[in-house]
């Protein structure tokens, strides 16, 4: 399953790597696809949940929601 997110508030490199590391870390997740900070998107595969995924980016100080 792959799982697309909208991410809010990531200004740069660290902020990009920030919510790469932190998804990384959910349950479920087997690869983090993409985070992109020109889109505001992060991609990742595996089955995990999704308000995890999103409870973790928001941990971070960034806002998300699915889709
Ligand atoms: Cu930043």
């Amino acid at each position: 399953m792959t799982v697309k997110l909208s991410v809010e508030g990531m200004t740069c490199d660290h902020c990009v790597r920030a919510v790469r590391d932190a998804l990384s870390k959910v349950p479920g997740v087997e690869q983090v696809v993409e985070v992109s900070r020109e889109r505001a998107e992060a991609i990742v595969d595996g089955g995990p949940d999704v308000g995890a995924l999103i409870a973790a980016i928001e941990e971070e100080g960034y806002r998300a929601k699915a889709g």
